[in-house]
């Protein structure tokens, strides 16, 4: 048995144990493509907000010490800071370099080279923004490959590289980011957009590395539907061959459907993982009505992701050190 009691913004969850855990959704509102950073010993997750693309104006951030107790941080990045973006704000992906947060997001749903948008990046000087475009025109405006400019996320390898991957329409590039992030430069082969679609991909990517290995997760499935899905690859290399594994995040028809476009928090004290994902409710056949979630995300001895258990409870409190 559980009680519920709404405190603050969080909604929490009392174990008969008396532990305080999170209770998915672990916070109110319609939110989408969630993004996980831990910034300034702080839990961070920026959503995407699940509207009409007409009506998704901004970006609000959710900033919490324990994964329990979250606090609202409401337009961090306004789309009157950014010149050439009238609609559709999708995905954020922030990184902290150097002292400053970029925010890297999707603007204008393009569906040709003919129209303006795609991915672009803000900058502020804290994770609450106020985030003020970067550029003044997108980072990535066009296709190639075949993949939409949207859906980026922003990866950091140990030898110093920046990459991002993204993309939707059923295709996944890899770029190298510029330090500065102004712009994308060719990688070693002198390739600039390289194609690492792996079977099945439509859309949200992301990339970590563990124990040596390349992580390579995507979506699968049409979001709006209660398909949509999270399938992984592992390579030896950021630029892959990412040969698919397999699901290990879908639907449950005890808890809900379509989840998907995740992110990760790792908490490298104990080297734990915890999976930031959205889903419908059960029951409810309104695509934008999204939430936000977090589980467990646990390897096997091998390596390989176990599937993960959508819960209702979501996680106990989890201080960073
Ligand atoms: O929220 C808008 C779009 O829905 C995202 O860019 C896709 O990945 C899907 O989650």
């Amino acid at each position: 048995m559980r009680l519920r009691t709404m405190l603050g913004c969080a909604l929490l969850a009392l174990t008969t144990a008396g532990a305080v855990q999170a209770g998915n959704p672990v916070f109110p509102g319609w939110y989408a493509d969630p993004e996980a950073a831990i910034f300034e010993n702080q839990y961070w997750i920026y959503p995407t907000t699940s509207l009409r693309y007409s009506e998704q104006q901004g970006f609000d951030a959710f900033s919490s010490p324990d994964l329990v107790h979250w606090t609202k941080h409401a337009k961090v990045l306004d789309i009157k800071a950014i010149s050439w973006a009238k609609k559709a704000l999708w995905a954020p992906a922030l990184v902290n370099k150097d002292g400053k947060y970029y925010f890297f997001f999707a603007a204008n749903d393009i569906q040709s080279d003919k129209e303006l948008g795609g991915i672009g990046v803000a900058v502020a000087d804290k994770p609450d923004g106020p985030f003020k475009d970067l550029l003044g025109k997108p980072l990535i405006g066009a296709f190639h490959n075949g993949a939409q400019p949207i859906d980026q996320f922003v990866f950091h390898d140990d030898d110093g590289t920046w990459y991002m991957i993204y993309g939707g329409w059923k295709h996944a590039n890899i770029v190298r980011l510029k330090p500065d992030f102004t712009g994308v430069e060719p990688m070693a082969d002198g390739t600039v957009y390289k194609e690492i679609t792996p079977e099945k991909y439509v859309e949200g990517p992301l990339m970590f590395k563990r124990n040596g290995h390349y992580y390579l997760m995507w979506s699968e499935g049409g979001w709006t539907g209660p398909d949509y899905s999270v399938a992984y690859a592992i390579a030896d290399k950021p630029t892959g061959p990412f040969k698919r594994i397999g699901k290990i995040l879908q639907q449950d028809p005890a808890i809900a459907t379509g989840a998907g476009h995740h992110s990760l928090f790792h908490v490298v004290d104990d080297d734990s993982w915890y999976i930031v994902y959205h889903r419908h409710p059960l029951g409810d056949t309104d695509g934008n009505h999204r939430q936000v979630a977090i589980d467990r995300m646990v390897f096997d001895k091998d390596g390989k992701i176990l599937p993960v258990k959508m819960t209702n409870e979501g996680v106990p409190a989890r201080r960073l050190r």
